[in-house]
């Protein structure tokens, strides 16, 4: 099948064969790699022999579990590289690399230690209760609160990470005829939306990504807001449009200055942030306090963009990002409940083992942020999930 022993090279089907032994390869298993000549059928001819041979095909993350698994990875290290995989903006990817670099592990694994200790120490008196003095359990409150503390700024900057990650959703909603699609198309700078005249033609949502200052974010044009309509199509926009405004961060409200204001259907994004922006500025202007924009002249359309960078540097004005993921908030979270447990038992002077079992249970949910200590503890269906999410083969 592949280039034989003394064969020049050109002359026959040749492939680049990468052997890699354990246990430094990257599931710590023996690997081999095959470059092949691209081509599906020629793939498919080689991958018919290796499992004829007795290969199977790797799923979902396969060799990112088995390198979990054989301990050359922790778990939040294999989620990091999904997450690399998978970023969409250049904040994501940053953040991922992190992970895949162990810092998220580094911290939680020295802070469960710090756990571990404080346990031990309790545990060390459970014969002799009487033994522990009204300074060891202040201090315990003391250590235990501090902890607390470290996870529960975790979790405060766990939202800025993920909006720092995340591209971030702008809707552009307003009445038919408004002038939002051609706002949309100001904005994304090229045709892409349907513009027309007649009102109601943008039936569904249309999406791009646009970047406001450094900001990522997905600039969502959508079917006008019209309070009654037989028009069954239109009527599926509409809903959808709702949708569209209830995962928006940003609502860009539109109303055209050559249009009667429409306070009845602005009631409707009550609660999201919203910019007022006047459309059609160059036909005159009706509400002086808004954001005067003309798509038709460009006018006021860098000074949107700037309203919206400028929303966006606000809302990152607080904590530094955490890069922990869903998952690793959730586990921190649940840690964060045992150690105020702990804390609450510790000062209701109950028993030793309830004290100990609370920060046992802290530890383990840290530990099950790594998946470094806590195997026992993890279902393989959770294992199941985390990996089915990867890529075939990754
Ligand atoms: N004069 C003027 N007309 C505009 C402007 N923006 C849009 N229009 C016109 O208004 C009509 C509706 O525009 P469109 O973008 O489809 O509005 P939408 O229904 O809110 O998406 C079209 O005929 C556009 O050409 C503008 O800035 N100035
Ligand atoms: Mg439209």
């Amino acid at each position: 099948m592949l280039g034989g022993e003394g064969s020049p090279v050109s002359a026959r089907e040749d492939a680049l064969v990468v052997v890699m032994p354990g246990p430094r390869s990257f599931t710590g298993e023996d690997v081999v790699e095959l470059h092949v000549h691209a081509g599906a059928r020629n793939v498919r001819q080689i991958i018919d022999v290796l499992l004829a041979a007795g290969a199977t095909a790797a799923g979902p993350g396969a060799f990112s579990r088995r390198a979990f698994e054989l301990g050359r990875l922790d778990l939040d290290q294999a989620e990091g590289i999904a997450a690399l995989i998978g970023a969409r903006t250049d904040a994501a990817l940053a953040q991922a690399r992190r992970l895949v670099a162990g810092e998220l592990g580094r911290g939680v694994e020295a802070l469960r230690e710090q756990v571990a200790g404080l346990r031990g120490e309790v545990e060390a008196n459970l014969d002799f209760p009487d033994d522990v003095s009204d300074s060891d359990t202040k201090r315990w409150v003391l250590e235990l609160a501090e902890l607390r503390g470290v996870v529960g700024r975790w979790l405060q900057r766990f939202e800025a990470g993920r909006r720092a990650r995340e591209l971030a959703r702008v809707a552009l909603a307003g009445p038919p005829n408004a002038g939002k699609s051609s706002l949309f198309n100001a904005l994304v700078e090229r045709e892409r939306s349907i513009v027309s005249p007649r009102p109601g033609t943008t039936r569904d949502y249309v999406e791009a990504d646009v970047a406001f200052g450094a900001r990522g974010a997905v600039l969502i044009d959508t079917a006008g807001l019209r309070s009654v309509s037989d028009d069954t199509i239109e009527v599926e926009g509409i809903a959808r449009t709702r949708e569209q405004l209830d995962g928006a961060d940003i609502v860009l409200w539109v109303e055209a200055a050559d249009a009667e204001p429409r306070p009845d259907a602005e009631r409707t994004i009550e609660g999201a942030s919203v910019i007022r922006v006047e459309s059609k500025r160059d036909l005159g202007c009706s509400r002086p306090a808004w954001l005067g924009v003309s798509a038709k002249t460009g006018e006021g359309v860098e000074e949107l963009r700037d309203r919206v960078s400028r929303w966006f540097t606000d809302q990152d004005a607080g904590d530094a990002p955490w890069i922990g993921l869903s998952r690793h908030r959730d586990r921190a979270r649940d840690s964060l409940a045992a150690l105020e447990v702990g804390i609450l038992r510790i000062e209701d002077g109950a028993p030793l083992e309830l004290i100990a079992f609370e920060l046992g249970v802290a530890e383990r949910r840290l530990a099950e942020i790594t998946g470094r200590h806590a195997l026992g503890a993890f279902g393989g269906d959770v294992l199941e999930r985390i990996f089915s999410r990867f890529c075939i083969g990754k």
